[in-house]
Parts: structure tokens; C-alpha cells; sequence
């Protein structure tokens, strides 16, 4: 497949999977799965297809279980799954991406999860600044997550490496670059 057919995919995976599994019929565990086959049939795709997305994907956004009979996104989700991630010791300081017209609320307010479960932080800024490149020119912020933790906020990594948190207060952050 070339790049723009797998970015295609790609992107239907990400709505069935997080945001709207009922728009083809799929029903997700509580966990997150869908059946590998109910999928394929639903987006009239190859498993050999399927394989290589999931393998390439620049962000590996989806992940199969032991048996390779189930799919799930390991993160992003708008649905209500429980990942089962268990909790886990960040590093002293996340980032978080973003633009301009979000600071003054976010800096007022905190992070908050908006329409995901979550809110979703970068190891590294340059992951940070990609996150917000999304949306404009990026603005960058830093999480000090070391001072979050010890005050009794949990995080979890996902399986792709992005931490998540349930809210950031604006005492643990502000603005770089
Ligand atoms: C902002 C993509 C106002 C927040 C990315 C962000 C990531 C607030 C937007 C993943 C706010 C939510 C997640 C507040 C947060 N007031 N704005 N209090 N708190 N915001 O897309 O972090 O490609 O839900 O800054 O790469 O941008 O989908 O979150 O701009 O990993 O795999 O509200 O999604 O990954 O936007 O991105 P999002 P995000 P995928």
C-alpha cells in the first residue's frame, strides 16, 4: 500500500476504535477490543492490510492482543474503555503541546482530559511541540510531573509511550519557548 492509502486506514481505525465502534457495528469489551475479523470485514480490508498498518504507524496508535485476534488503540479514546494500564512513576518532567488561543483557560484551569479520558503528555518536547503543531503554531508547556506524583496524582504510560493523567492543576505548569 502506498502512504496515503495506509494514513487512510489509519484514520478509520482511530474512529471506530476510540470515538464510534456502533458506526460499523462494533461493540468494544471494557477494555478497549474489537474482533480482528468484524473489523476487516467492516472496512473491507486484508489482514496482511491490516498488519501493516498497525506495524507501521508512525505513532503505533493500535495494538493487537497475545492471541492476534483482537484490536485496540492504546490510547485517544472517546468511548468509555478501561485500558487496565496500571499506574506508573513518571519521569520528573512531562510536556504538554498546544496553541496560544488555549493558554490564558489552560493556565487559569489546568489541563483538563476535554473529550478524551484523559490528558495526554509528551516525554520529550519535541513529541510536545508535534502534539500542538496539530492545531497551529505550537506553544509548549512543562509538567512538573516529579511534583504531581509525590502529591498523590497517578499517571499511566500507554503502550505507545504517551503518559496520562486525569487533570494537570496550573501549579504544576508553565509555558517554555
Ligand atoms: C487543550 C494525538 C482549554 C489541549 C496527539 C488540546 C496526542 C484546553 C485540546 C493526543 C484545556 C484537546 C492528544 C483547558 C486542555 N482549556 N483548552 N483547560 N485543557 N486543553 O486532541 O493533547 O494522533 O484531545 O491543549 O498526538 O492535543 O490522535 O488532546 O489542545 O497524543 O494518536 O484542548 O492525540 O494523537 O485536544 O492530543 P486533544 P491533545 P493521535
Amino acid at each position: 500500500m502506498n502512504e496515503k492509502q495506509m494514513i487512510r486506514i489509519s484514520k478509520r481505525l482511530a474512529l471506530y476504535l476510540r470515538h464510534d465502534p456502533a458506526a460499523i457495528g462494533l461493540t468494544l469489551t471494557p477494555d478497549g477490543w474489537a474482533p480482528v475479523d468484524a473489523l476487516l470485514r467492516a472496512l473491507a480490508i486484508t489482514r496482511e492490510q491490516l498488519d501493516e498498518v498497525v506495524e507501521t504507524n508512525n505513532k503505533r496508535r493500535f495494538a493487537f492482543d497475545e492471541t492476534g485476534t483482537r484490536i485496540r488503540a492504546s490510547q485517544g479514546h472517546s468511548v468509555t474503555v478501561d485500558l487496565g494500564l496500571a499506574d506508573a512513576t513518571p519521569p520528573e518532567v512531562l510536556y504538554h503541546g498546544t496553541v496560544a488561543k488555549f493558554l490564558d483557560a489552560i493556565l487559569r484551569e489546568g489541563l483538563r482530559p476535554m473529550n478524551r479520558h484523559a490528558v495526554h503528555l509528551s516525554a520529550t518536547p519535541d513529541t510536545a511541540r508535534t502534539v500542538g503543531a496539530r492545531r497551529g503554531k505550537p506553544v509548549l508547556l512543562h509538567v512538573d510531573a516529579a511534583a504531581m506524583a509525590a502529591a498523590g496524582h497517578a499517571f499511566q504510560v500507554s503502550a505507545n509511550g504517551v503518559w496520562l493523567t486525569e487533570s494537570v492543576p496550573p501549579e504544576y505548569l508553565h509555558r517554555i519557548d
